[in-house]
């Protein structure tokens, strides 16, 4: 709820902006994240979107979702990417014919990447239809449901590498917050050769400032990665001993815990049966409680599974853990200790939303992209948990900067923490969905 001071009235241009900028990246049946830089459809841009829609044209909502299952491949991956085969090779890399999915045995008819995304479909569907229920909406649950557990048996089976209950990533790219100084320790690992990018041509600096996105070392490691992946066939048996990248996420197994509670309440909705859906998300708040908690810095950080420690830098992606409702108190007050502090200045009024690393660390870089500048995909998230545990306090503030912040700036993709200079692309999906979401 909005609350005084909040009708549409005063913020009535910022809703045109962002329904107008949703308007404008629709294409069919999903929305592109941002016309230049992504002109295909991305699997956690389309669920955050999707609560966008539903606050505007909710039948796109249940046809953001349904597309992009569709894709889905056999074994319940959800890819990240789905390529537009309307859109021209060459504008985005890496591209279809990088990925080379219409050689897999199990993959959809459809051109996608082998990757996957944080699992955020099950909360984003059901957040969307308890926003706007509806007789199409729920007919959409029950078509969505089985794919939405489908998708979750892929993550706790296939992508179990380390066999404690988390879920593996494979590649940055994965865990959505790309070249995230989380990931310094693990990619300082997988091979550089400069050759191998080479042979391809990046597109994204042609959109956005080479300053503010990853590296060219970077972006050679990326292919690497899917190199390696691509070579196995996108198969999971036997990772642990052959893929130069495995790491647990705590955002990506948090959205699987939060998934399942998810799925609980869809269950209940459409007849199914919930009691499984929170017997599981249960055991996964264990496990990333077990594997990911450093109770000598009462922070949640990733785990290498190549070194089986968790890695250094205290990115933002150690407070994602609060979306799930189940984590026990004293974890929930570690989490608020840590986002209270400088670190990241979360209070009840702060100038500024969430950046996406410490900003006390001397590897902040406020302009590039997942190692500083504020998201407002982050931002929701961890809103969303501060709600799930009764800080609405904080959670206001939190909400107020975020309204702020895109006010002033636009629907940028990103945003310089300080300042609040919008970056990245100036029309970005998410950005406008999450603002029409916390604007309601
Ligand atoms: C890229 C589409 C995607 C997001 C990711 C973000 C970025 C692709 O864009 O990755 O080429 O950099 O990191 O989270 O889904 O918006």
């Amino acid at each position: 709820g909005g609350g005084a001071g909040d009708d549409a009235g005063e913020h009535g241009p910022l809703r045109q902006l962002a329904n107008a900028t949703l308007d404008g990246n629709w294409e069919h049946d999903h929305t592109v994240p941002s016309r230049t830089l992504y002109p295909h459809q991305w699997s956690w841009d389309s669920a955050f979107i999707a609560i966008g829609w539903s606050h505007l044209r909710p039948e796109r909502a249940w046809s953001e979702l349904t597309s992009l299952f569709r894709a889905q491949w056999r074994d319940g991956r959800v890819p990240h990417i789905v390529f537009n085969p309307l859109v021209p090779g060459g504008a985005y890399f890496p591209g279809s014919g990088f990925w080379a999915s219409a050689e897999v045995e199990g993959a959809p008819p459809m051109a996608t990447s082998g990757l996957v995304q944080p699992p955020v479909h099950a909360l984003a569907a059901w957040h969307a239809y308890r926003r706007a229920p509806s007789a199409e909406g729920h007919a959409a649950l029950r078509r969505l449901y089985p794919r939405l557990v489908a998708q979750q048996r892929y993550l706790a089976t296939d992508r179990d590498v380390g066999g404690a209950g988390l879920a593996s990533i494979v590649h940055p790219w994965e865990s959505g917050v790309d070249n995230s100084p989380a990931w310094d320790a693990p990619m300082s690992a997988v091979p550089d050769d400069p050759a191998l990018l080479r042979a391809y041509r990046r597109r994204d600096t042609v959109h956005a400032a080479a300053a503010h996105r990853p590296t060219d070392l970077d972006y050679a490691r990326y292919v690497a990665i899917v190199t390696a992946y691509r070579a196995g066939g996108y198969r999971d048996d036997g990772l642990i001993d052959r893929h130069p990248f495995l790491v647990e996420c705590p955002l990506f197994n948090a959205a699987r815990g939060a998934a399942e509670q998810a799925l609980a309440g869809i269950a209940g909705e459409i007849g199914a049966d919930p009691g499984p859906h929170r017997e599981r998300a249960a055991r996964i708040t264990e496990a990333v409680l077990a594997r990911l908690y450093d109770p000598q810095t009462g922070t949640f950080r990733p785990r290498d599974l190549r070194t089986d420690r968790l890695t250094p830098a205290r990115t933002v992606l150690g407070l994602t853990p609060l979306i799930l409702p189940d984590l026990p108190a004293r974890q929930v007050e570690a989490v608020l200790a840590e986002a209270t502090s400088g670190r990241f200045g979360l209070a009840t009024r702060m100038a500024r939303p969430l950046p996406s690393h410490d900003r006390t660390a001397a590897d902040f870089e406020p302009l590039r992209y997942w190692r500083g500048p504020s998201w407002m995909n982050i931002n929701w998230l961890v809103r969303h948990g501060l709600l799930t545990h009764g800080r609405e306090g904080l959670a206001a503030g939190l909400r107020a900067s975020m309204i702020e912040l895109v006010g002033a700036a636009g629907c940028h993709e990103y945003f310089h923490p300080d300042t609040g200079v919008g970056l990245g692309s100036p029309a970005f999906s998410w950005t406008a969905a999450l603002l029409l979401d916390v604007l309601a």
